[in-house]
């Protein structure tokens, strides 16, 4: 029968390759609708080979569609989400409005696949930083059991969409030109510089980004016992997150253990090769869609560590394949519609 889909905040990063996505999987849509604000309503976005005219996104949008991925922040989705739920549309939501929610599922597929059945109406699609990262635990926690995690992120500037991407390029451009940079998106410059700060800073002097790892991971793992502490940083890097992750375990795993463990993960690539310098870097994990890991190796200061470099393209793992692949999960489990 008919399946219609709905790209919410179709202009933006996300959006963008969220259409992408939907086309490269072959996702069975009958049709698709683009929906932005006003601003960008009559232009076009790419799709399918041709073009799909952009629509503004109002209360009605949603009368008639199935599926509605949405991608437009935080405050839109609240305004809008209800809605698209009213007339009967699944929404899988990227924004962070909805993921702590008890009455929201937050659903990574290759981890918690089982909690889209319990969905009423709304699906969260979790943080990129945390997605690279439970894709990668999960399958050590299924052997070892995770007692505690200490992450620290590089994240390009694409996770704070359009502008800052924006921003990265007329930066290096101005300041190779003897130039003041235009500093607007980020509190600091972002060129050829480090910015231990990604969101705004809240209980702790933990900024939002790292409660938002800590947070999601106990959730979607469906585990409170994992002790999570993250630090953020964004790096002058344009597309792919980077993360140093260091776990304890409660059972020993071998850095072969692991490598083996993780070589059979569904959605890994293990990319470990000290001796041929093989490793995980943005640049390579930029455009596909598997979370790479690699400088898998034991940590000795502690009876059961290992540390672990995990990389993956944070606008397709780390957003809209992962929305897209739920969506196709709730065709796989019939939980289309609401
Ligand atoms: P628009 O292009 O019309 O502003 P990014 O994360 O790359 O900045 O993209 C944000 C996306 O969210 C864009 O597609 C943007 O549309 C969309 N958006 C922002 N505010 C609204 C709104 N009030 N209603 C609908 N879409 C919105
Ligand atoms: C970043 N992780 O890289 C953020 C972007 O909660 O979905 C995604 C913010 C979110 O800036």
């Amino acid at each position: 029968g008919e399946l219609v889909v709905a790209v919410a905040g179709a202009t933006g990063a996300v959006g963008r390759e969220m259409l992408k996505t939907l086309e490269g999987r072959a996702f069975p849509a009958t049709t698709v609708k683009a929906l932005a604000s006003s601003r960008s309503a009559g232009t076009t976005v790419p799709f399918a080979g041709g073009e799909l005219i952009v629509e503004e996104m109002t209360e009605k949008s949603f009368e008639g569609v199935d599926i509605a991925l949405f991608s437009a922040g935080g405050s839109t989705s609240k305004q809008f989400a209800p809605f698209a739920v009213k007339s009967g549309c699944v929404v899988i939501d990227n924004s962070s409005a909805w993921r702590m929610d008890p009455e929201v599922p937050l659903v990574v597929p290759e981890v918690n696949p089982e909690d889209v059945d319990w969905h009423k109406g709304i699906i969260a699609n979790p943080n990129c930083s945390t997605i690279q990262m439970v894709v990668a635990l999960k399958p050590l926690h299924d052997v070892g059991k995770i007692k505690r995690v200490i992450v620290s992120t590089y994240q390009a500037v694409s996770g704070t969409g359009q502008k800052a991407i924006a921003e990265l390029e007329t930066q290096v451009r101005q300041l190779f030109n003897s130039q003041e940079p235009d500093v607007k998106v980020y509190p600091h410059q972002i060129a050829f510089n480090c910015l231990p700060q990604i969101d705004v800073f809240s209980d702790g002097d933990y900024t939002f980004e790292e409660i938002k790892m800590i947070k999601e991971t106990n959730k979607i793992m469906g585990d409170d016992s994992i002790k999570v502490t993250a630090t953020t940083v964004r790096v002058p890097v344009f597309y792919g997150h980077s993360e140093s992750v260091n776990i304890e375990t409660e059972k020993k795993i071998t850095a072969k253990e692991a490598r083996a463990i993780l070589s059979q993960a569904p959605g890994v690539v293990v990319y470990d090769n000290p001796a041929e310098k093989i490793y995980p870097m943005p640049l390579m994990a930029g455009g596909e869609d598997p979370v790479f890991v690699g400088r898998i190796r034991e940590d000795n200061t502690i009876e059961n560590g290992l540390h672990l470099w995990i990389v993956a393209d944070n606008i397709r793992k780390g957003a809209a394949l992962n929305a897209v692949q739920i969506a196709e999960l709730l065709l796989e489990r019939g939980q289309v519609r609401v």
